[in-house]
């Protein structure tokens, strides 16, 4: 056997073994149930996206385009499957979207033979990533993601880049149409279209920044009626969902995947980030908004509903859970899909019985210790009197 023939066998079994390994639920807290194994890694993209498969050229069989990283993922059900829109991030730094699929949404996700290739707007992209998918009751499925460039107004600065919200829509998630990216006074990431029409607008859930990194005065997460989405525009922006002093939020936070229709209200995910002595801290978090008007809040869980634990706190970026995909099944499980790091994919399952209850009955944060104490009291009492 050449060397040729003995590494491309060795890569092809090790691939093979990973993408389809079971995937084991562990027991959790009465809220959700992680699983064992994460659902996506570097190390599951296809070997011939990474290798030249021709013994002329590559000899030694070379990994010759390295995958860094594959993370937040855009997620939805589709002819039966459970598809991630995934980042894909190459060891060069550039991020692009592939899709994969899984038959139970738990494991043997396995990517399509091609990335996304996603149409150029009339300003091409340096970077594109973080795609959050709806599909929305005009019949299209809708790709929103952050379109990154380089900030010419500061030319000395090779760092300086500026956000904005890339929209394109799709029948099959494989063939896109590139709509004009959204107009914003403010730069933008984390934009989301909200499922339905709103007074018969397009409705987006905003994260209007003050720079590429900073949110600054964009007081949290925003929303926007548009009137026209092959234009679409933010006119007015109100802040729905705001940032407090010393909370899991205080820095900046941002929609996650667009929220689930319940009974009860609409049930959102999204992620707050604070600064620590290691940097930024990001978690994901819920909040519950009226059925018939998605922009007022009716429940806000305090503090986390999960923050990295274990291997998920050790990445390119550490301390960061990242989400923009979920499911919910016909049957109310809820597969919850987020990413560790900025590195790889995992997933968490619930049902919208326990989310909903988790949205209405955890207290919410009274923003000093006092109330804290206050409201942990109230529930120790309680039980001892059940208890004692
Ligand atoms: O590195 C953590 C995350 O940082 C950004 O999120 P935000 O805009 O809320 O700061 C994004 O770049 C995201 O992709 C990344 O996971």
């Amino acid at each position: 056997m050449t060397l040729f023939e003995e590494r491309k066998h060795k890569v092809e079994h090790d691939y093979e073994e990973l993408v389809s390994r079971r995937n084991e639920k562990i027991e959790g807290n009465g809220i959700f149930c992680r699983y064992k194994n994460p659902v996506l890694t570097a190390q599951m993209a296809p070997p011939f996206w990474r290798y030249d498969y021709d013994p002329e050229s590559n000899p030694y069989f070379m990994e010759r385009i390295g995958v860094n990283a594959v993370l937040n993922s855009g997620a939805i059900k589709w002819n039966g499957k459970y598809v991630l829109v995934v980042r894909v991030e190459g060891n060069d730094r550039k991020s692009f979207f592939a899709l994969a699929e899984s038959p139970n949404g738990i494991d043997n996700f396995r990517f399509l033979d091609h990335p996304i290739t996603m149409p150029e707007s009339d300003d091409p992209a340096v970077n594109i990533y973080d795609m959050r998918l709806t599909a929305h009751e005009d019949g299209w499925v809708y790709g929103l993601f952050c379109v990154e460039r380089h900030d010419d107004s500061k030319p000395g600065d090779l760092s300086a880049a500026t956000a904005t919200c890339g929209i394109a829509r799709t029948k099959d998630l494989v063939n896109w149409e590139r709509l004009p990216d959204l107009k914003s006074r403010s730069q933008q990431r984390n934009v989301v279209l909200h499922p339905e029409f709103v007074d018969g607008k397009y409705a987006l859930y905003t994260r209007p920044q003050d720079g590429f990194i900073d949110a600054g005065s964009g007081g949290g997460i925003g929303w926007a009626l548009i009137d026209d989405i092959t234009n679409a525009e933010v006119k007015e922006e109100r802040i729905i969902d705001c940032r407090h002093y010393h909370t899991i939020k205080e820095c900046k936070n941002g929609e996650g995947p667009h929220p689930i229709k319940t009974p009860k209200g609409w049930l959102h995910l999204a992620h707050g980030v604070r600064g620590c002595a290691s940097g930024l801290r990001y978690v994901l978090y819920m909040y519950m908004t009226s059925l018939e008007e998605p922009w007022r809040e009716i429940a806000t869980p305090g503090g986390y509903l999960m923050a990295p634990v274990g291997d998920e706190y050790v990445g390119d970026v550490m301390n960061v859970l990242f989400t923009n995909g979920w499911i919910a099944d016909e049957d109310g499980k809820v597969y919850i899909y987020y990413a560790s790091c900025d590195t790889r994919m995992h997933v968490a399952t619930s049902t919208i019985d326990q989310l909903v209850d988790y949205c209405m009955n955890t207290p919410a944060d009274g923003l000093s210790t006092g109330e804290s104490v206050k409201t942990l009291n109230r529930l120790i009492d309680k039980n001892l009197k059940i208890i004692r």
